[in-house]
């Protein structure tokens, strides 16, 4: 890796896209969508298919695009990341100072790995979670009246609750007969009251999930989860597992029935295929289906090193993500799935994209001069078709959209109703979104005028199974740290985060005694903000 290399301001390519941007592709002039280009826009990775003829580019949009993906050696530092590079650090500043090896823990399908000693490491936890899983099923771990665990309850906030939530979620339809899963992950005890009433406790294992074991909202659940093991007469000892990192404060084997680790030089929010995620997705898909979305990852992993990015579905999304947002100016992101299943995997994004991307250094300490990560959002559709997407279709405000869509449903029950099954309901609609965007449609009557030529692109495969589910997952990090080495900033810190914690435990010193803060701005603050919590004294 040549350490000269551009970053998206100083590339020579940027030059030629801003130019290009002037006058992008008209996705509403007469004959733009002719099946030729629907045919000439389609990249295939893994299981997907990308289909991006509707978005707002030409040949020489995509050429400049993989120019720019060149100079800024995109793929090089990917490959590198991958092979051990410290890669996330800010040269000249304090900073984490660390590699980041998420794609190791998945690099278990081949000879030779990007980087072994990460990828020994990761073998070890999953066969630890082997024998643990099997050791479950056979009953030779229990309960303490011998009867066998059927339930998860997941503990964890931030990287150790979304991406994993986010994979459970999309892969319950796979659950081994018998077995659920739960989360609990705010503070709000609230959260934690709902998650318990719905769980029958003593046949439930409790995976309590902090890499730093120090998180707050993780202590505090998790000692509100053991108190009412205690209460129902249970022995928390037989129930919780932990996974964290090696010498962190969780790390006391002896609390736990087992205990599985996780390593600094995977984040949180890149975590969902280590243990973080691997432990209640082994127990609740069975370890073979563990096995199954691994390879789904590490068969992304693998084609994303392709300089080529007419082969390279990863840095296909990415660049053209870099076209909207840098060039065409768009701020915002829909990623709207087609399958409920996927409800919160733009939550999950949410995280991994904004947390990774909204930097406004680069990796030198420079304030940057361009636009880095967009605002991305999402829901499913079609819920979201009776929603927000009418300010999709007619807003001032253009987004950009990535729709994800499965030919077959996972369970494989539907019915016909007017001679098309739901599934086919389902993803006619989805094809339907991107089209009407595209083309708009014109009328004499503005207020049924569709401007158009709003870009998206569609990425599709036959089911979400659980290998497909690995392969979206790291379509998207691969995308998100794609786009942060193009924009030459640090994707795998999260500084931005520590400021309102700090303010926040100054706060809580506070709210027991307000007396005791300072006069200012924060006593101010918590007296106004308590003050209508004060319900005794308003109705005097
Ligand atoms: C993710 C972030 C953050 C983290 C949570 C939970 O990249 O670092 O969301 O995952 O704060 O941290 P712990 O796993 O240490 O409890």
């Amino acid at each position: 890796m040549n350490n000269e290399h551009c970053i998206l301001a100083t590339a020579p390519a940027s030059v030629i896209l801003r130019e290009l941007a002037r006058h992008p592709f008209d996705l509403t002039a007469e004959g733009a969508l002719r099946s030729k280009r629907i045919t000439r826009h389609v990249c295939d990775g893994g299981p997907f298919r990308l289909l991006y003829a509707t978005e707002r580019i030409d040949e020489r949009t995509l050429d400049a695009l993989q120019t720019l993906a060149d100079e800024c050696q995109v793929v090089e530092m990917f490959k590198a990341m991958r092979r051990g590079a410290v890669v996330n650090k800010i040269e000249g500043c304090a900073s984490e100072n660390r590699q980041a090896l998420h794609t190791a823990c998945r690099d278990i399908f081949v000879d030779a790995p990007a980087e072994p000693k990460a990828t020994a490491q990761a073998k070890i936890e999953l066969d630890k979670l082997r024998c643990f899983l099997t050791e479950i099923e056979q009953g030779a771990i229990t309960n303490a009246a011998g009867e066998k665990f059927t339930g998860i309850l997941h503990v964890g906030i931030g990287g150790s609750d979304l991406g994993p939530r986010s994979i459970i979620e999309a892969l319950k339809a796979y659950r081994l007969p018998g077995r659920d899963s739960r989360f609990i992950a705010n503070v709000d005890p609230d959260d934690a009251a709902r998650a318990l009433a719905e769980t029958d406790l003593a046949h439930t294992l409790v995976c309590i999930v902090s890499k730093s074991g120090t998180t707050l909202e993780t202590r505090a659940n998790e000692q509100l989860v053991r108190e009412r093991l205690r209460a129902a007469g249970l022995d928390p000892k037989r129930h919780c597992l932990a996974i964290t990192g090696q010498g962190s404060p969780m790390d006391n084997p002896a609390n736990y029935l087992r205990s599985f680790y996780m390593y600094d030089y995977i984040g949180g929010r890149y975590s969902g295929a280590s243990m973080v995620g691997a432990v209640t997705l082994g127990f609740l898909i069975g370890y073979d289906g563990l096995i199954d979305f691994l390879r789904g990852a590490a068969t992304i992993d693998w084609l994303a090193e392709e300089p080529d990015m007419k082969k390279n579905l990863p840095l296909t999304m990415a660049m053209l993500g870099v076209w909207n947002h840098n060039f065409l100016d768009f701020p915002t992101l829909a990623v709207l799935p087609y399958s409920q299943a996927l409800h919160r995997f733009p939550a999950h994004l949410q995280q991994c994209d904004m947390e990774s991307n909204g930097k406004s250094i680069t990796t030198t300490g420079a304030t940057v001069s361009h636009q880095t990560g967009p605002v991305v959002w999402g829901e499913p559709g079609t819920n979201g078709q009776h929603a927000f997407y009418q300010l999709l279709h007619q807003g001032t405000e253009i987004v950009p959209t990535e729709f994800i869509g499965f030919i077959h449903n996972q369970y494989g029950q539907d019915c016909l109703v007017d001679g098309t099954s739901s599934q086919q309901k389902l993803f006619a609609n989805m094809l339907a979104q991107a089209l009407a965007l595209a083309t708009g449609k014109d009328d004499a009557n503005p207020n049924r005028r569709f401007s158009g030529n709003r870009p998206s692109c569609l990425l599709i495969a036959d089911r979400l199974t659980p290998y497909a589910m690995g392969a979206l997952l790291a379509i998207y990090e691969t995308k998100i740290v794609m786009q942060g080495f193009c924009w030459g900033i640090n994707s795998f810190d999260q500084e931005g985060v520590q400021l309102g914690k700090a303010l926040a435990s100054r706060l809580l010193g506070f709210l027991t005694d307000i007396n005791a803060a300072p006069d200012g701005v924060e006593k101010e603050l918590l007296q106004q903000a308590l003050h209508p919590l004060n319900e005794e004294k308003t109705r005097t």
